[in-house]
């Protein structure tokens, strides 16, 4: 099988009517996959929209499309878990983070004290790091990050080497992260799941990597965080081209691994 014959598998589910149209967001998805996979990768996406904790979708788009673009092969990000007791440490530390990472105080306070707009997001916000203003013109829908899988054998071998669990929302975030941050104009990254039943979340960027901190909100809490911190963005488009559309695949070779603090 040639390496341009990917195609990109997304998918998109709602509840009480489509997105834009009322609906409440409840679960996107995206890989890559062959042409011989793509029932599979068509079932993945379905079975993780239908059994999701956000609710029951009455609304779902799964579409797939073959690639043209040449495939960029990345390393993952280095991971870290931090551990903390409350939401109040969680996100202190993550300001802390975001500041070691170059995003100035001030912008990062300003970015947190607006979080009750991302509410209901499906996307992620773009926000410049010297007026903390919001750059990207998507509303609600945010930007997509898309095109961009880890196949399954390598994640887990890279999974077993570091004891990190084997689960899908850690290897779909630390794809979309590692993508993200190899963009220059990408300062860091803030995100935790708008799943009820996830509290993990992350700060991370191409110098401090990917920086896990076990509780950023509290259970039961629907409203999930992605904000691209974004910096010297000349071209807005260009970069969101980037996002959804650049074909990225992470592979992780054990012998040129490196340590973060
Ligand atoms: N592109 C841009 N934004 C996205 C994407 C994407 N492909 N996927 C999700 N988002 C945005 C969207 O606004 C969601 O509401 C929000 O992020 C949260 O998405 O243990 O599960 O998929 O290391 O719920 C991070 C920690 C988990 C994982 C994040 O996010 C770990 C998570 P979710
Ligand atoms: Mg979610």
């Amino acid at each position: 099988m040639q390496e341009n014959n990917f195609y990109s598998v997304r998918m998109r589910a709602s509840k009480g009517g489509s997105h834009g149209y009322g609906g409440k967001h409840i679960s996107g998805g995206e890989l890559l996959s062959t042409n011989s996979d793509l029932q599979q990768a068509v079932n993945v996406l379905l079975k993780k929209g239908l059994t999701h904790s956000r609710g029951k979708p009455d609304y779902m788009q799964i579409q797939f499309e073959l690639l043209n673009e040449q495939i960029k092969r990345l390393k993952p990000l280095n991971v870290k878990t931090n551990i903390v007791e409350t939401v109040e440490n969680g996100r202190e530390l993550a300001c802390f983070l975001l500041e070691k990472a170059g995003v100035p105080k001030r912008i990062i306070d300003k970015a947190l004290g607006q979080l009750t707009n991302c509410f209901g997001f499906r996307g992620a916000m773009l926000i410049d790091i010297y007026s903390g203003k919001r750059i990207d013109e998507r509303n609600a829908k945010g930007v997509r990050v898309s095109r961009m899988d880890w196949l399954d054998n390598n994640f887990k071998k890279w999974a077993t080497h570091y004891q990190f669990p084997q689960n899908s929302r850690l290897k779909e975030a630390l794809v979309l992260a590692s993508k993200v941050s190899e963009h220059h104009a990408t300062v860091a990254e803030l995100c935790w799941s708008d799943d009820p039943d996830y509290i993990t979340g992350y700060v991370a960027s191409k110098n401090i990597g990917y920086q896990r901190i076990t509780k950023l909100k509290e259970y039961g809490d629907e409203q999930g965080c992605r904000i691209f911190f974004v910096n010297k963005l000349e071209d807005v488009n260009s970069y969101i081209n980037y996002l959804e559309k650049q074909p990225v695949f992470i592979e992780w070779e054990e012998e040129n691994d490196t340590e973060i603090d």
